[in-house]
């Protein structure tokens, strides 16, 4: 669902678990992001990179998972397979220990599998509505 021209971010740098920040989003009355092509991860990426001065995480929560089979990474909410994945060389390295997906700093945000019950940030996005002015 991700789209420069149809989604705002919202990053809630509160570190939780995943379990957690599904609820942040919630609250937000948006969802996990989802990125779905390399245009949206190279955007995502640079988007993070400029502003990582002021997020100060290192790894922040997607909304994807491989919870259910091993290896077959998820859309969180809808539970379709995700068409497009940006891993990191490496990664995802962690089986069955690591079954969400984290954008990570060290790597220019690329992505990595990473304990569900970390503690990480979260992005969100909220589907573009008319009357809202996308912010990011
Ligand atoms: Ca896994
Ligand atoms: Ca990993």
């Amino acid at each position: 669902m991700l789209s420069m021209w149809s989604v705002h971010l919202q990053l809630e740098d509160r570190n939780r678990p995943k379990e957690a920040t599904e609820v942040v989003c919630d609250t937000l009355q948006s969802q996990m992001a989802v990125v779905e092509t390399a245009e949206e991860d190279v955007y995502v990426r640079g988007w993070l990179t400029q502003i990582s001065g002021s997020v100060g995480v290192d790894c922040i929560w997607i909304g994807l998972t491989d919870a259910n089979i091993e290896g077959r990474w998820t859309i969180f909410k809808t539970n379709q397979l995700a068409q497009y994945t940006g891993w990191s060389p490496g990664e995802p390295n962690g089986g069955i220990n690591a079954n969400c997906a984290v954008l990570w700093k060290r790597v220019g945000y690329m992505w990595a599998d990473e304990n569900c019950h970390s503690h990480r940030a979260v992005l969100c996005e909220t589907p573009f509505q008319e009357a809202t002015i996308p912010v990011g």
